[in-house]
């Protein structure tokens, strides 16, 4: 699968991807990531890509020849793909959002923005799709492409040894993970749960349901449908 991340820090995206189990896929050829400059598609002497906000008010926006004309020449080099602009004002992004991407789509085209925004004729004109990672403000869309990227790319055939459905598991039944240890069996005089050194494996299961119930119930009530006090969710 092919990821397409327009941006003005295509450095940025190249660094990132390098790492875990991208590099790995790769290097297997499973993903291939590019980053397009969209200064590259600027035509005045200072390169611009951002000017004032028509009707007034803070910050700049980006402008939309310079994105348009990115895009275009990628998709006539490699081909079409789904266009997507990443958008604190976007839908948000959730794992049956990243499924739908990995198996239906085999090219991506990921329009990161920075300033205040980019030209909506842009989203409205050119993209199938307006994302947002999440409701926190940052300065701009290059993580949230790149939490995009890792989320769909690990969803492959063959990606992280795959595993397949396994990939899948974590957020499948609504409930967060339960917690897990490892050696050593103390540390520091902090033990770990007894059951799970007591070779009982329907003792242990029941105590994995029991912890994770738990953990949704303190950390994502939102996910039982319960109400939330208003202690752990916005901001
Ligand atoms: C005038 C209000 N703006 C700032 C408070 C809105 C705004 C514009 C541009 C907020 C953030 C940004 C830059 N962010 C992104 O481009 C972005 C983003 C994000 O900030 N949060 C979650 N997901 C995403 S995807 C792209």
């Amino acid at each position: 699968m092919e990821f397409h991340v327009l941006t003005i820090f295509p450095q940025l995206i190249m660094q990132a991807v390098d790492y875990s189990i991208l590099g790995r896929a790769m290097k297997q050829g499973i993903v291939r990531v590019f980053a397009h400059d969209i200064r590259d598609f600027t035509h005045d002497r200072h390169r611009t890509t951002d000017d004032e906000p028509f009707g007034g008010g803070a910050g700049m926006v980006m402008k939309v020849e310079p994105v348009v004309q990115c895009l275009e020449y990628a998709v006539s080099k490699y081909g079409p793909g789904r266009v997507i602009v990443m958008s604190a004002a976007g839908r948000l992004f959730k794992q049956a959002v990243a499924r739908e991407l990995a198996s239906c789509c085999d090219r991506l085209y990921l329009i990161a923005g920075h300033y205040e925004g980019i030209d909506e004729r842009v989203t409205e004109h050119f993209a199938d799709l307006e994302l947002s990672i999440g409701d926190y403000v940052l300065s701009g869309g290059e993580y949230p492409a790149l939490v995009v990227i890792d989320a769909v790319a690990r969803l492959l055939p063959d990606v992280l040894g795959n595993r397949g459905s396994l990939a899948q598991e974590s957020h499948e039944h609504g409930l967060l993970e339960y917690p897990q240890y490892t050696r050593p069996r103390d540390f520091r005089g902090i033990g770990v749960p007894q059951v799970l050194l007591s070779g009982n494996h329907a003792a242990i299961r029941k105590f994995q349901m029991e912890a994770a119930l738990q953990k949704t119930r303190r950390n994502r009530p939102d996910l039982l449908g319960e109400v939330n006090g208003g202690q752990n969710d916005e901001d």
